[in-house]
């Protein structure tokens, strides 16, 4: 809906109300059109405010009406509205506040004057929901700054902040004060003004040089940039409309490409994300139950332990989101150099102390501890924490795979443990799985998920299990790569497909990136490595499975990835990020195929995206049929977040419904049938059960798990 009121004598002021973000739904349209017409013929009206009921001026297009032609279709169209402000004879102003996003901004720019509350931010965020700018924002943003910043804008989909906007020229004025106010007395002070100038449609885009050149070079970097994704592309050549045709044929453009973006899988993906991302905060259990309106205790002190890699991101992620923290680092010399590192990364802003002993961790809210994952050790430092922390005090262990419920186990608090499985860099990532092991308390679990989202991560609430949701799920793609090695692939070539589906890297790539000594460590520990000569354990199999014991020769010989300059490729130097193929790694594996007796069979890329890819899918299957993780949304929204799935594949479940349950289960027992060794590629009777019930939509998956036990 729109408000519409006469202020000051002469001003109408529109106001769009649809909370939460006054989204432009068909009905906001409609009172939309119908104030712009009021205003238009009404003569004691002489000029026009649009403003956003309550606060936010407009977060765009209403995203739930795009799955649903008919609701799209109903009620006037953004382009014909748009248009009347436009041509409207009477000064129309933007009061913009809180934010002006997607279709929002676009009613901004048809203004003729918009103003900002100096902490208002706007931007084209099309991009990341697989569309463009679909409302003349393509068209009409290039006219305003230029090609070069509306691109930038257009294609990154980035908010920008109001003092940039100033500076961009996209923002006309800014206020500190009351921003409709302040917009209906500039309204008024431009009453009668000529409006020709103000009307971007009317404006030719500013000269470029070397246009085509231009062009190119753009439409190259995001199609380095998009891994795969077709909106960036689109956006490229809508605002080459703009730089080259007269409007309303840039307006015909931007309108095709549109149209194609709109009806595409990608798009529908990536809204899918848009929701997925949202509905984990809503947090339901496999049975339903809801638990986010669960009272949690609030935060607002933690202590770290351990000041490595992930302790050190960690302190600057909750520092950042205003807690006050204590880092703990036992060893003196890691503990000056963590004191060094967190303060750059915190840009010298306060709110850590720093202490070499444990017993400052006594007053905090919430210790997350964050050493080596060694059971052994972490064991220990959960007894120590028991007994010093005061008693409400929530105990964490940044673990990636250890059991939660053994940590519980020696604290006298075991309802008040869990896991926060932060992501590297801990700081940067969005990702933190929120591990709920069989005695934590729904409120302690509620507790963290609002640190989350305080933290600005997409928290996922999970089960206790080896490797959780997203590690669990890693080790069968990780080990199909493996497998594919041995039967005659290249690291390259497995990256490759992989890169090419839209990982922004490869399997081999992010092995040496996080270190082959890491999962090392982990199979030493589980006794799994070794020379296995022995006739029940021979090299290749383990346990009556086939084990590939490539990444354990790989540590035997140093090559411990960019760490050590050397892994699956060469880099300059160890730490150096540039891999390189390896020649001696090319013969690594032909001496490792000819000592078993492999032969190297040519291998394409849809094999390795199959094997790789329905892997992990049916482990995901099987996590959903075990209750370790709440919803196929969950899973997607950890992989989307924290792995790299590509947004526009909309993570490894919707992905499975897209490519079509009957043909992942065909795959899977094809392979399985080829590789009957291989226990990961047997179709998980969750996934048979779907097929078996006509595949029904994701939404529905529940209805098929339903009666599963729940681990949450
Ligand atoms: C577009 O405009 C296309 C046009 O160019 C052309 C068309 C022809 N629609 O994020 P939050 C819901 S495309 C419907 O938690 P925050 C959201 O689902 C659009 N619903 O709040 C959530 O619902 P629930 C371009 C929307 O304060 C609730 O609002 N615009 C929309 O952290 C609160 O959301 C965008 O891409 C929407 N447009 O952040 C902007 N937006 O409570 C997308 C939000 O049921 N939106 N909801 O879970 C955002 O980026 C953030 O929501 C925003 C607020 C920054 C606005």
């Amino acid at each position: 809906m729109a408000q519409y009121r006469i202020v000051s004598g002469s001003v109408a002021v529109i106001s769009i109300q649809n909370p939460p973000v006054n989204a432009l739904s068909a009905a906001v349209r409609e009172g939309l059109l119908l104030s712009v017409r009021a205003a238009a013929s009404d003569p004691l009206v002489r000029s026009v405010v649009i403003s956003g009921h309550n606060g936010p001026f407009c977060g765009g297009a209403d995203i739930k009406e795009f799955g649903n032609v008919s609701h799209l279709e109903s009620g006037p169209h953004l382009v014909e509205i748009f248009e009347s402000v436009e041509a409207l004879a009477k000064p129309v102003v933007a009061a913009i506040e809180g934010f002006a996003l997607g279709g929002g901004l676009e009613l901004a720019l048809a203004c003729h004057y918009r103003f900002g509350h100096s902490e208002a931010r706007v931007g084209l965020p099309e991009v990341s929901l697989g569309l463009l700018p679909g409302a003349g924002g393509s068209q009409r943003l290039p006219r305003l700054l230029g090609v070069r910043a509306a691109l930038d804008m257009i294609v990154t989909g980035r908010h920008v902040a109001a003092g940039e906007a100033l500076k961009l020229g996209l923002l006309d004025r800014l206020t500190d004060g009351n921003t409709v106010d302040a917009a209906v007395r500039f309204a008024q002070s431009v009453e009668g003004k000529p409006l020709d100038d103000r009307r971007l449609g009317n404006r030719p885009c500013p000269p470029l040089e070397n246009i085509d050149a231009f062009f190119e070079e753009a439409l190259i970097h995001a199609r380095g940039q998009a891994r795969g994704a077709a909106a960036p592309l689109a956006c490229v050549q809508a605002v080459r409309g703009a730089a080259t045709l007269p409007f309303l044929k840039g307006m015909e453009l931007e309108k095709r490409l549109m149209e194609t973006l709109m009806t595409s899988g990608q798009a529908q993906a990536s809204r899918y994300c848009f929701f997925t991302e949202r509905g984990a905060a809503r947090w339901t259990t496999p049975t339903g139950a809801r638990w986010d309106t669960c009272r949690a205790r609030p935060i607002s002190t933690a202590a770290v332990i351990g000041l490595g890699t992930m302790g050190r991101g960690i302190t600057v992620a909750l520092a950042r989101a205003g807690l006050s923290v204590v880092a703990v680092e036992t060893q003196e010399h890691q503990l000056d150099q963590a004191q060094r590192a967190v303060s750059r990364m915190l840009k010298g802003r306060g709110g850590v102390s720093y202490s070499a002993d444990l017993q400052a961790a006594a007053g905090a809210d919430l210790v997350v501890e964050a050493v080596f994952e060694d059971m052994a050790v972490k064991e220990e430092i959960f007894k120590q924490l028991s007994s010093v922390c005061k008693p409400g005090a929530l105990l964490a262990s940044n673990t990636s795979s250890l059991d939660i419920d053994r940590l519980a186990s020696c604290t006298l608090r075991p309802e008040q443990v869990l896991g926060m499985h932060f992501f590297a860099p801990a700081h940067v990532m969005r990702l933190l799985e929120v591990v709920s092991g069989p005695r934590t308390s729904p409120q302690t679990v509620a507790a963290a998920m609002q640190l989350g989202r305080r933290m600005g991560k997409v928290s996922v609430a999970v089960g206790n299990c080896p490797g959780f949701v997203g590690n669990r799920m890693l080790k069968p793609y990780l080990e199909q790569a493996y497998f594919l090695l041995e039967e005659g692939a290249s690291p390259e070539l497995v990256d490759a497909a992989l890169e090419e589906f839209g990982f922004p890297m490869g399997v081999f790539k992010m092995s040496d990136l996080s270190g082959l000594d890491i999962g090392w460590r982990v199979r030493k520990e589980e006794g799994l490595t070794g020379p296995g000569v022995s006739a029940d354990q021979p090299m290749r199999s383990r346990r009556g499975r086939r084990y590939s014991p490539l990444g354990d020769l790989m540590c035997e010989e140093g090559r411990y990835g960019q760490k050590t300059g050397r892994g699956w490729y060469l880099y300059d130097r160890p730490g150096g990020r540039v891999a390189r193929s390896d020649p001696w790694l090319r013969s690594f594996l032909e001496e490792y195929r000819a000592r078993h007796g492999l032969l190297a069979r040519r291998i394409d890329q849809q094999e390795v995206l199959e094997r790789c890819l329905y892997a992990l899918i049916n482990e995901g299957f099987r996590v959903l049929e075990d209750g370790v993780a709440a919803s196929p949304q969950n899973i997607d929204a950890i992989y989307v977040f924290g792995y790299g799935w590509p947004k526009h594949r909309g993570g490894p479940m919707f992905y499975a419904a897209q490519v079509g349950l009957a043909r992942v289960l065909e795959g899977l027992e094809k392979y399985h049938k080829a590789h009957p060794d291989s226990p990961h590629l047997q179709p998980c009777s969750l996934l048979r059960r779907l097929v078996a019930s006509g595949s029904p939509p994701i939404h529905k998956w529940s209805e098929v798990v339903k009666g599963h036990r729940s681990q949450l």
